[in-house]
């Protein structure tokens, strides 16, 4: 962290706590105040102590006192009256201010008359019914509190990706419709598809920032104002998770987009390359090098490159490089565009559930929905009949299903349908129907469920069996992780990609954002190691298809191709692997 930063979290720090303790209202306000000033000041004030301290005391808004703290944090790399106003507090005070909706008046209640003291005392509280005796203390807020405290916990530091991106989009869209805003993004690691985002960045265009760091500091989704400046805010909204916007004139668009897309180590290299090209690359554009140490921007210069990411990449002897890519995993060692894997490749839905065993659709509206998508096929493929707790098929039900799965797809013209199941991968690698049950089937999606937390040994030899059964097409959701929830089988992935790849038994993204499994780093592995990609949305509903987009995400980041997913082939060819496996019949209505 910068000392900038720093110092403005301490003072953050400061005006919490005294808040809390019910002191004087501009005492806090004044410490918030010069946060923000040092959160948006480009100058770093650890240099500016040591080489022009007038300067800084000439700041606008900074108060002696403020300076004095400054001076005295660079000094000591300390601020002792930080130190005295939190030893005043139980230490983990502060940390209770984290519960989405629990602001210092309502904290310092539950200090003072309901024995509060840290995240820990705040749910033995709640749990104990010792906080309904307070005043302004209902039951909806109590369980509010006790709903907001859950989603801290579970969520840990992180959101899920499908948490993150809706609410990113609400944001661009909403922000696109200001006057004045010429273009809206989010960047960060949602950009970038990262399975989880620590926070959602967003970037817009405009030469009128004020309305826009407005209208986004009142906007109802936020539960406080963390910082608000001239060009850059930050909120944490109701559900917890923060949010950075930063505006920028439309001339800097492309420096500012590159800059906060990120990520830390791929902006390194990009301004590696530039001073070995005698530029300088800041989040304002790519500069010739005329040996001034004061920044350019500030100077007037006019940048070599600015308004797009693509020129400052070509003046960079690179080609443009796809976000997802961006991680300083080998994106610049060959660097020729290849066409990575899009949404609109997709050309079949592999996995997919119907009421028959945990879906929310019939047989017929799945097929619908799969053709009002585009798709050329479907695979219907219900549980087996080990997941009783997801109404798994018996040998019977499922022989019924197969022939009104039949019956189904005669009526409708224009799909083909894949008469499938998802069986289970047993905890001893066995699969959940006998090998003649699964001769009857189309398409066979083989997916861990249970004993998720066997030996790695026991995992691989679980896998193993069932890429060696030759029913088997998919090996759904290998791991069986679950984000932020559970880590999954932990398998030699080494040795599950090469006997995938040596069967020719495709590997799974499941898109479901809950999942993401295989995991990036994994998938691309799996691509690497010669091993056939499927990207399915595991759709037990209709909207489930868009999850799809998370999927793509995951591939994108490992490199993959539409060659290398066996959803995005032509339907011949396709085809022919399909009823390469077992003893797959070609399709009767086909
Ligand atoms: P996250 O939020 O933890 O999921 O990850 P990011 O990558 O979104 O990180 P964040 O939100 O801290 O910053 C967004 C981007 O801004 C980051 O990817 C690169 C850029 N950035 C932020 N701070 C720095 C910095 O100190 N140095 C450099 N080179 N880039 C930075
Ligand atoms: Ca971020
Ligand atoms: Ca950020
Ligand atoms: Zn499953």
């Amino acid at each position: 962290m910068s000392a900038n930063a720093s110092i403005a979290t301490l003072f953050n720090q400061i005006a919490d706590a005294l808040e809390v303790l019910g002191e004087n209202q501009f005492k806090v306000m004044a410490h918030r105040k010069a946060a923000r000033i040092l959160e948006d000041l480009s100058d770093d004030v650890a240099e500016l102590c040591k080489s022009d301290p007038d300067k800084l005391k000439s700041i606008d808004g900074l108060g002696a006192s403020s300076v004095q703290k400054i001076q005295e944090f660079v000094a000591t790399g300390k601020i002792k009256a930080h130190d005295e106003v939190l030893a005043k507090l139980p230490p983990g005070l502060i940390d209770v201010l984290r519960v989405p909706g629990l602001g210092p008046k309502t904290v310092k209640l539950l200090w003072d008359q309901g024995g509060v003291t840290d995240l820990t005392t705040l749910k033995s509280q709640l749990a104990s019914g010792a906080l309904e005796k307070l005043p302004r203390m209902g039951a909806k807020t109590l369980q509010n509190i006790a709903e907001n405290l859950a989603f801290l916990e579970t969520a840990g530091d992180r959101a899920r990706l499908g948490d993150a991106m809706p609410i990113a989009e609400t944001f661009v869209t909403q922000l696109r419709a200001i006057k004045g805003v010429t273009q809206a993004e989010f960047a960060g690691s949602l950009r970038r598809g990262r399975e989880t985002i620590g926070d959602i960045d967003l970037l817009v265009a405009t030469e009128h920032p004020a309305p826009v760091m407005q209208y986004f500091c009142s906007h109802p989704l936020v539960a406080k104002v963390l910082v608000s400046g001239d060009t850059k805010s930050s909120v944490r909204l109701n559900n917890g998770m923060q949010v950075d916007l930063r505006a920028v004139p439309a001339m800097n668009w492309g420096a500012a987009l590159l800059y906060f897309t990120g990520s830390k180590d791929h902006n390194v290299i990009l301004r590696e390359r530039a001073i070995e090209r005698s530029m300088r690359l800041n989040e304002y554009g790519l500069f010739a090098d005329d040996g001034d140490e004061t920044p350019p921007q500030q100077r007037g210069v006019k940048p070599v490159a600015s308004k797009t990411e693509q020129e400052i990449y070509i003046k960079l002897g690179l080609e443009w490089i796809a976000p997802e890519l961006r991680e300083s995993h080998g994106e610049f060692d060959n660097n020729l565009t290849k066409h990575l894997v899009c949404a609109g490749d997709i050309r079949r839905e592999l996995h997919c559930h119907t009421t028959a065993s945990d879906g929310f659709l019939s047989i017929e509206q799945l097929i619908e929905t799969a053709k009002s998508r585009g798709f050329d096929a479907i695979a219907i493929t219900d549980h087996s009949r080990s997941s009783a707790q997801a109404n798994g098929l018996s040998v019977e039900r499922l022989r019924e299903h197969a022939a009104n799965i039949r019956a189904a797809s005669a009526k409708i013209k224009g799909i083909h349908v894949l008469v499938g199941s998802e069986v289970d991968i047993l905890a001893d690698g066995h699969l959940d129907y006998p090998d003649d049950v699964l001769a009857e089937l189309d398409w066979v999606v083989a997916s861990p469920h249970t004993a998720l937390k066997q030996t790695p040994e026991a995992a691989t030899a679980r896998l193993l069996a069932a890429i060696a059964n030759p029913f088997v097409h998919v090996i759904g959701h290998p791991t069986g992780r679950i984000l932020n929830g559970r880590p999954g089988l932990e398998p030699n992935m080494k040795l599950v990609i090469a006997a995938a790849a040596k069967a020719g038994v495709a590997l799974e993204i499941n898109c479901n954002p809950a999942r993401l499994d295989l995991r990036d780093a994994l998938v691309r592995a799996a691509h690497e190691g010669g091993a056939m990609i499927s990207i399915n949305t595991d759709a037990h509903d209709g909207e489930h298809f868009d999850f799809l987009r998370y999927g793509i995400l995951t591939a994108r980041r490992a490199g993959l191709t539409a060659a290398g997913c066996v959803n995005a082939w032509p339907w011949k060819q396709f085809e022919t692997w399909r009823l390469s496996r077992g003893r797959a019949k070609s399709l009767k209505n086909s």
